[in-house]
């Protein structure tokens, strides 16, 4: 499908997808929703891998150049403990890395698969090796969860994704905050499911981490509409506050990227384009996306057209 009119501001990589479940060193039925961050000088990218079960675990990868020559760990690197975390009980799934600034370690917020539904799990960890788990931060049902790498007065911030029980009233993106990572509060919505025609109507949800800016901190949100021909996952933009990030001070009115691609639009579940992690060097961003929740697939973007895309599409007084 070409729709060659609308000037693309992510680029898919020629050679996409750059990882299939043929690349893992072990029988799984796919892999995708990865995180990404850099360790040192390669990029990881911590993997959502659905075995022949249907229950998901996470692998690492690591490249030199974020492209392609990914080396991928033997076995999987943090598998679902139910015995001691009865949370993980049906599969952990779609991390998100953040750096945090004055720890010296990485959180990895992800969705553990419980018996009450999916919920926000965190864990820690120093070298992708070792990890240690905060367990559930926030009940069922819930996921789409991405810290903050810095604290605002004092406290961490996490944007998710809770599911009303009203029906009709979201799924709307909150933002809660917390002292210690543990005890989370002072709930509030940040960016609300647009209605009626709008291609975020059903349900949106944080897709990467924040990634901070000149210009504020940039979210990158996937948004779901439903049609006959069932749901489709698009990403839209946004920009918070750099020191109030419950300030929502732009949102696009398009979509800024969707499924296209043969790899996006048929797999396990078609029509989606699921990115969980992003790396930015200087201006460039490169941006892992689950295609299809069937595998992996990396477009690029700059920084500066991102923004300036996004300040032309503007609609924030009328998309809230
Ligand atoms: O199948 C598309 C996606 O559906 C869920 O995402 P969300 O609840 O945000 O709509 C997740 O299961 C995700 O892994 C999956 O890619």
């Amino acid at each position: 499908m070409n729709k060659a009119h609308f000037k693309e501001v992510f680029r898919r990589y020629a050679g996409n997808p750059i990882i299939t479940v043929k690349d893992l060193p072990y029988p799984a039925n796919s892999v995708f929703n990865a995180a990404a961050t850099k360790v040192g000088s390669e990029t990881l990218l911590l993997m959502r891998v659905e075995d022949r079960r249907g229950i998901s675990h996470l692998t690492a990868a690591r490249s030199k150049d974020g492209i392609d020559n990914w080396r991928i760990d033997d076995q999987p690197t943090l598998i679902p403990g139910p015995k001691s975390h009865a949370e993980e009980i049906w599969g952990i799934e779609d991390p998100r890395i953040t750096f945090l600034e004055g720890q010296e370690r990485w959180a990895i917020a992800y969705t553990a698969y419980s018996e009450g539904g999916p919920l926000v799990c965190l864990a820690t960890t120093a070298d992708f090796k070792c990890f240690e788990r905060l367990g559930p931060v926030m009940p069922p049902e819930d996921k789409d969860a991405a810290l903050f790498p810095v604290r605002f007065a004092g406290r961490w911030a996490m944007i998710h994704r809770p599911v009303p029980t009203f029906p009709g009233r979201g799924p709307h993106i909150w933002i809660s905050f917390s002292p210690d990572l543990k005890h989370w509060g002072d709930h509030r919505i940040l960016i609300r499911t647009r209605t009626g025609g709008w291609w975020d109507s059903d349900k949106i949800g944080l897709s990467p981490p924040p990634l901070k800016t000149d210009a504020g901190w940039l979210i990158l949100y996937h948004g779901v509409r439903t049609t006959v021909g069932g749901a489709i996952y698009r990403l839209g933009l946004a920009l918070l506050d750099i020191d109030d990030p419950t300030r929502v001070i732009a949102r696009s009115d398009e979509w800024v990227f969707g499924p296209e691609k043969d790899y996006e639009l048929f797999g396990d579940v078609d029509k989606v384009v699921f990115p969980c992690g992003w790396v930015a060097e200087d201006d460039e961003v490169r941006l892992y996306y689950g295609g299809a929740d069937t595998c992996l697939a990396l477009a690029t973007a700059n920084l500066s057209e991102m923004l300036g895309w996004l300040k032309k599409h503007n609609v924030c007084a009328e998309g809230q």
